[in-house]
């Protein structure tokens, strides 16, 4: 039984590590293009904009414009190659002695601006990887150079955005396509009722170490896990979400379907259907929806890849067009390494991107997401290997009555490097029950509070275990709102939504 294993994390001695994790809040616009002129023949480097979409501190400017001017010293001198070396070396000459090298400078000069920027601003994301490649402008031209304004706020940097380039020329040029779009208008929420969350929020994405909504402003997601949908089959209905969004004004819910214990293993077909019912019913809610491939025993994800596989890709197909759905892959990996952690993650992720290219995928951690803790490692294994896709995020639970503040000294810290989500916690022990320990509860929401990470508390269930937020019977009616309802964890955390303050009475 995984209990006995889900003990206290010894806390090593832990050192700061300055290792960013790039976020994604930055559009990146344009391309530059060579134009060709008549009679020129030494072809030209053609390399895309590095659009600074963001405020640039008043302390950084000079460091950021003097490397977007190195960008430019960067082409001239390529230029410059390629006129001397014309018609030397083989096929590959260009590619290995001009194109590749330059890639690499840019590279690295795009990420000292996105560093220089980090350190009095959120850092952004600049896209070197798809910024930084080069192509060949065969009938040479004049290259477009690139634009060295900077901006120093928010709404200047979106007016220096650069126009699409207008000469004909440049329509029939093959400039490298950018690989991150800018995020599309916001149509997300259209179709959800006004006011709800996902009508006010939209299409999330990972900025920096936050979650933020369509407008780029980090936000915080509040919300209730269910037990697991096997366990408690008439809990999550949608007259449960609809006292969770009205009622609660929590902001999404998580549906647990436990792979195992009865769960998707044993009747794919039936959970993949129940899961996509639920998912509807939160979207017509205008509910953030949290898939959770709720992997518990075995603790190694892997033993799942196929039925992940298989369930993501029909999941994420059926709810192609939403804005609203985020999906755990697994829920608490034990017993294994991050690095299988993160080959499961490599694998499932590119098959959720396929239909649901946009969304926001929550990796579980190690040691039953405790970024490692439980194992006596931590965050540092996971800021050492990252994953790498955009829109990523890590989860962290927390049992507030067995963890405490030694957890909490090291979220606080792991949540300057890595973006969190907190998609389960109880405030008992980790058993999942015995006494509340609502003082503990109080100084961990107040962190998350202060850090901008979302959670969601186990769990939406009417059983007798102390982490039901309804009491029993409740499910079997139609009645999920009010404080009637609920036992003193569901009165907690209903009046913490509402009010700030948790009050179990
Ligand atoms: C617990 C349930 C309990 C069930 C057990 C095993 O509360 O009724 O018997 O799972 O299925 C977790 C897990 C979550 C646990 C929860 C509380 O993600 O599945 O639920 N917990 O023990 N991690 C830490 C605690």
């Amino acid at each position: 039984m995984y209990r006995s294993k889900f003990g206290l994390g010894r806390l090593k001695e832990r050192r700061w590590q300055a290792y960013g994790v790039a976020g994604v809040a930055v559009v990146v616009v344009g391309a530059g293009l060579g134009i060709a002129s008549a009679g020129e023949t030494v072809p030209t480097v053609n390399c895309p904009q590095v659009a600074v979409n963001v405020a640039v501190p008043a302390q950084q400017r000079a460091d950021v414009q003097k490397n977007l001017e190195l960008l430019n010293t960067q082409i001239d001198e390529a230029n410059q190659r390629l006129r001397s070396t014309v018609g030397q070396g083989g096929p590959d000459f260009v590619n290995n002695a001009i194109l590749g090298p330059l890639k690499d400078k840019r590279f690295a000069t795009i990420n000292r601006i996105e560093t220089a920027i980090g350190r009095n601003a959120p850092k952004p994301d600049l896209n070197a990887e798809a910024r930084s490649p080069c192509t060949l402008n065969k009938n040479g031209g004049t290259p477009q150079k690139q634009r060295t304004t900077v901006a120093t706020t928010a709404a200047t940097a979106k007016a220096s955005t650069p126009a699409a380039p207008k000469s004909p020329a440049a329509t029939t040029s093959a400039a490298p396509a950018p690989t991150t779009q800018a995020p599309a208008p916001a149509q997300p929420g259209a179709k959800s009722p006004a006011g709800s969350p996902v009508a006010v929020n939209g299409r999330l994405s990972v900025c920096g170490v936050h979650l933020c909504n369509q407008s780029g402003t980090a936000i915080q997601l509040r919300g209730m896990s269910s037990h697991g949908l096997q366990f408690f089959p008439n809990c999550v209905n949608a007259n449960s979400l609809a006292a969770l969004r009205n009622d609660w004004k929590a902001d999404f819910v998580r549906l647990s379907m436990y792979v195992q214990e009865g769960g998707l293993a044993s009747d794919p077909t039936g959970f993949t259907a129940k899961v996509n019912g639920l998912v509807d019913d939160a979207t017509a809610l205008g509910l953030y929806v949290v898939v959770d491939f709720h992997i518990l025993t075995p603790g190694d994800p892997n033993f799942n890849l196929g039925l992940a596989k298989t369930f993501f890709a029909n999941v994420t197909a059926k709810h192609a067009g939403n804005t609203n759905v985020l999906y755990e892959i697994a829920n608490e990996p034990n017993g294994v390494r991050w690095t299988a952690i993160k080959s499961y993650a490599d694998q499932v992720i590119p098959v959720i991107r396929k239909s649901a290219p946009e969304s926001v995928v929550l990796v579980g951690t190690r040691g039953f997401s405790s970024l490692g803790l439980t194992d006596g490692s931590d965050e540092k294994e996971i800021l050492a290997d990252p994953i790498d896709f955009k829109n990523v995020m890590y989860t962290f639970h927390f049992y507030a009555a067995s963890h405490g503040a030694d957890r909490r000294a090291v979220v606080a810290r792991a949540a300057t490097e890595l973006p969190l989500f907190v998609t389960e916690f109880g405030s008992q022990t980790f058993t999942g029950d015995g006494t509340n320990d609502f003082a503990s509860t109080t100084a961990w929401l107040d962190l998350l509070k202060a850090n901008k990470i979302s959670y969601g508390m186990w769990s939406f269930s009417d059983g007798h275990e102390s982490n039901s937020v309804f009491k029993q019977g409740t499910c079997a009616g139609t009645t999920f709102a009010g404080p009637g309802v609920l036992t003193p964890a569901g009165r907690y955390l209903r009046s913490r939504i509402l009010t700030g303050v948790g009050n179990p009475n």
